[in-house]
């Protein structure tokens, strides 16, 4: 299996993380912006955007649908709850991090380097990442993980997610500590110490140039 990816993504860590999980053995070609523009890549994802996973023939684009893909196509060990209500949860989380925190994550860190941190405009963003903590904090009750001693998909996006909700909450002046969000805190504690999680951490820590 090949998994084009930037280790830097909270998009790509997800599908790592799941891989890992499975004990899947994947590898990861170099990718720049060259590479997703090409004819070769764009017919792997006509989005020219990462992950994409490639599995012998078949190539798809899209973390959720990745990882959905993976859950269907090696289904040990299960990723996903054994109950309908609890993959219907599963999916709210995840649905939660792609659509909401994701995407405000990406603004405060592309902000730090186009001009935009520090303005007075843009401090409405910095508040929207702290109601959206702040939601997500009152939705867990971590034991230790989202939906209890299964990891799921509902925990595998979050872990590089909470790296970023640390570092760029700082970097904007209003940092979000283990205070303000103690039970994503010892949720954190728990996923992060499994090593597919403690991996991609590295990896991810390592390309931004924190260690
Ligand atoms: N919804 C997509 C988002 C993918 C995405 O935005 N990928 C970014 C990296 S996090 C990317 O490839 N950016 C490169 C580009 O847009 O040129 C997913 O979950 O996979």
């Amino acid at each position: 299996m090949r998994l084009f990816q930037y280790p830097f993504s909270h998009n790509c860590a997800k599908v790592k993380i799941a891989l890992l999980e499975k004990g899947l053995a994947f590898e990861t070609p170099p990718v720049d912006s060259a590479l997703l523009r090409s004819p070769e890549f764009l017919a792997r994802n006509p989005l020219g955007k990462v992950p994409v996973l490639e599995d012998g023939d078949f190539a798809i684009g899209e973390s959720e649908v990745i990882v959905e893909y993976l859950e269907e196509r090696y289904p040990q060990p299960p990723l996903l709850p054994p109950t309908i209500e609890g993959r219907a949860r599963s999916r709210w989380f995840s649905r939660f991090h792609d659509l909401y925190l994701g995407p405000q994550l990406s603004t405060l860190f592309f902000a730090l380097s186009d001009g935009r941190a520090g303005t007075p405009a843009f401090a409405v963003e910095v508040d929207r990442l702290v109601a959206l903590v702040a939601l997500l904090e009152a939705q867990i009750d971590p034991n230790p993980f989202f939906l209890g001693a299964q990891f799921t998909l509902a925990d595998a996006p979050y872990v590089l997610s909470y790296h970023f909700i640390e570092t760029l909450s700082a970097a904007h002046g209003r940092p979000l500590t283990a205070a303000e969000m103690p039970r994503l805190a010892r949720w954190f504690a728990a996923a992060s110490a499994r090593p597919s999680a403690a991996a991609v951490l590295a990896e991810a820590k390592a390309a931004l140039g924190g260690g």
